[in-house]
């Protein structure tokens, strides 16, 4: 019998390592957090279905426990992970306001900053659809023993170190960069470990799915309004009406555009003028990734990971995916804004 070797993240991760000999090994501990946390969080994902009968939020169980939300939960899972494990010198959260600064006597140099969306998705948690986790890694500017200021956070995408995602889906998967392509491990939860099952991800430079919320489309710039115009419309050749999918959690529908091919938009309308998807938390990781996979992501005129964030909660218009198709997008959307019809 044929038996191949299973490689898991911790010894990926470990390997990966020993490429950088004057590394120290804090980047290496803070994955050794998130796949902590990642874990946990799978583990309250998968009960998630059992809160009506064990509790709902804000009263008690039949254990006498308070309920939490499992995106509150989520979010203190990772908080705690990363700031006992000590090897950041600050988290940025979607759910929190402001920075938070982790001090570990330990580690008094700490100089990475972890930014991350701990649930995204949440609508979806009470229907049982795919939800995760996104998180992002970048090393602060100033001297590593200042308390870390807001400069050192609001940093350009180029300047991420790593960032990746958790999908708790049919089954929970957890896929990375570090600038060196991307990666993607199925938890065995037999076993506990996240197993290579995708490596060297590469998206398909076109695609035919095409992933927005068409129940905004009267809100649409008129250059997107014109694209899912042109996803719609039968042309034999460019195989033609493409399929609509829209999940309404990035990250599933960003999964999905990642290994067939695809295209996500979050553009800006009336009521969000600036998207609904976070700069931070949300476009940058799924930014990198996507560019290390082979495909775009821009605010449909400006790439994101050149975006300069003026706020810790930013949001962008997002479009990202195939190459191919976010060019097409892209063109027809900037050919409008050049007319005068943004909107
Ligand atoms: P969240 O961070 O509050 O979960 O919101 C982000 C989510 C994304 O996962 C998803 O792509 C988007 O909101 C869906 O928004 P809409 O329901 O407006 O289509
Ligand atoms: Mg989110």
């Amino acid at each position: 019998m044929k038996t191949q070797k299973v490689v898991t993240l911790t010894q990926f991760i470990s390997e990966q390592q020993t490429l950088y000999p004057d590394a120290s090994g804090d980047l290496t501990r803070i994955f050794m957090d998130i796949i902590l946390a990642a874990k946990i969080v799978n583990r309250d994902v998968r009960k998630a279905g059992l809160v009506d009968i064990l509790g709902t939020h804000g009263t008690t169980n039949i254990q006498g426990e308070d309920v939490k939300k499992l995106d509150v939960m989520a979010n203190e899972e990772f908080m705690s992970a990363l700031s006992l494990g000590g090897d950041c010198c600050a988290i940025l959260s979607e759910e929190n306001d402001d920075i938070v600064r982790v001090h570990n006597p330990n580690n008094s140099k700490p100089k990475y900053i972890v930014a991350m969306d701990p649930l995204d998705g949440s609508s979806n948690i009470d229907v049982n659809a795919s939800i995760g986790t996104i998180f992002s890694i970048f090393r602060r500017r100033s001297m590593a023993w200042n308390e870390v200021t807001m400069e050192d956070c609001l940093q350009k995408g180029i300047n991420q170190i790593a960032a990746g995602y958790i999908i708790y889906g049919s089954s929970t998967m957890l896929v990375y960069t570090t600038g060196q392509g991307v990666n993607g491990f199925t938890l065995d939860s037999s076993i506990g470990e996240f197993c290579l099952s995708h490596p060297d991800i590469k998206i398909p430079k076109d695609g035919n799915i095409f992933s927005v919320n068409e129940g905004n489309f009267a809100e649409f710039p008129q250059g997107v309004k014109d694209f899912v115009t042109y996803c719609k419309e039968t042309d034999k050749e460019t195989g033609r009406p493409y399929s609509a999918r829209y999940i309404g959690s990035l990250i599933a529908d960003f999964h999905r555009n990642l290994l067939k091919g695809g295209i996500f938009i979050y553009p800006h309308t009336a009521k969000a003028p600036n998207g609904k998807l976070r700069l931070m938390y949300e476009c940058n990781p799924m930014a990198f990734i996507i560019e290390q996979a082979g495909g775009k992501a821009t605010t449909g005129s400006k790439r994101i990971l050149e975006v300069t964030p003026e706020q810790l909660h930013q949001r962008v218009p997002f479009f990202v995916g195939s190459e191919n198709m976010v060019n097409k997008a892209e063109a027809l959307y900037k050919a409008k804004i050049q007319i005068g019809m943004s909107n």
